[in-house]
């Protein structure tokens, strides 16, 4: 068994994280999948997973995000009980670590098991259109909840990516999620919304979103962004034809979203590198604090 962390008494909760607006949070991703586009295995043995997981919240991570399905385009569901089987162990270790924690999954059986085992957050990348369980259980329990903008399971989502105008579409269709979701009673402080890059998108509409992210701000949620190595961000720079940077080569390019989501505001981003990301936050944050007042013009429209 791999020695307990010492609980850090001093850490926020997770009421607490979604409060939080003068800062870009980092949410720290462990996949404990055989087969994610980002990570894909690396991190499935149990044991693996939790050090992983430890290691992420060394590195500064706010908030460590366990999921057990992966979402790549054209995967493949686990069971109920298999996906179970890959992240319980891992909430749990971490979670007695004293780490908030949040479940990656669009399931309400296995959001269930996950905060009796001491997760605090649901991570749901359908926004609660997976399963129709899942919203009014979250609503009862006044659950912290991010809802992703979402089209299709992983099967039939690039079918899906199909916009007139990406960033209008996306940000029309999350408002419309958000309002079912704080219709079915889940709680305004505790909603957290996501354009979902690479879910039914493709690259350019991946780029206009990055583009437009102070836009998402018309949301009046706090937003989350999840691009760290996602397909996009290995071709960036390559010249045509030439095979693109493998998932682990993209962190240079992920810091870079991590910074424009830094510099609109957004209020954390999911990333598999933490310390990069830590680091380069650090420098934002730095430039922020001797800000004139006014910070438009460094920041865009932000609520700080
Ligand atoms: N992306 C993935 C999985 N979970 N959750 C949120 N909220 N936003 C995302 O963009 C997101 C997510 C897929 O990436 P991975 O395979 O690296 O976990």
């Amino acid at each position: 068994m791999t020695a307990p962390a010492p609980r850090d008494r001093r850490a926020p909760d997770a009421t607490t994280l979604l409060s939080v607006r003068d800062r870009t949070l980092v949410m720290g991703v462990v996949n404990v999948t055989p087969d994610s586009f980002s990570d894909g295995g690396e991190w499935f043995e149990q044991e693996a997973a939790i050090t992983h997981g430890r290691d992420v919240l060394a590195a500064g991570a706010h908030i460590v995000d366990v999921g057990g399905e992966s979402t790549r385009p054209g995967a493949e569901r686990p069971s109920v009980e298999e996906e179970l089987r890959r992240v319980l162990p891992v909430v749990t270790a971490l979670a007695a670590d004293g780490a908030v924690v949040s479940i990656d999954t669009m399931r309400a059986s296995v959001a269930r098991a996950a905060v009796e085992a001491g997760a605090s957050i649901v991570n749901d990348v359908s926004g609660g259109l997976a399963d129709p369980e899942m919203v009014p259980w979250v609503a009862a329990n006044r659950l912290p909840f991010i809802a992703m903008h979402w089209r299709g399971h992983s099967t039939a989502m690039q079918s899906r990516a199909v916009y007139d105008d990406v960033v209008a579409d996306v940000v029309r269709e999350l408002g419309e999620r958000r309002d079912a979701l704080l219709e079915a009673g889940v709680d305004e402080d505790h909603l957290v919304l996501d354009p979902g890059l690479g879910f039914a998108k493709n690259a350019d509409h991946n780029w206009a979103l990055m583009a437009a992210l102070p836009s998402l701000h018309d949301l009046g949620q706090p937003i989350l962004l999840g691009a760290s190595r996602k397909a996009f961000l290995g071709r960036v720079g390559r010249d045509q034809g030439a095979a693109p940077r493998p998932a682990a080569d993209r962190d240079v390019e992920t810091t870079a979203t991590s910074v424009m989501a830094a510099m609109a505001g957004l209020w954390c981003v999911r990333v598999h590198d933490v310390a990069s990301t830590a680091r380069v936050l650090t420098v934002v944050q730095a430039a922020l604090e001797h800000a004139p007042d006014d910070v438009d013009d460094l920041v865009g429209d932000l609520d700080r």
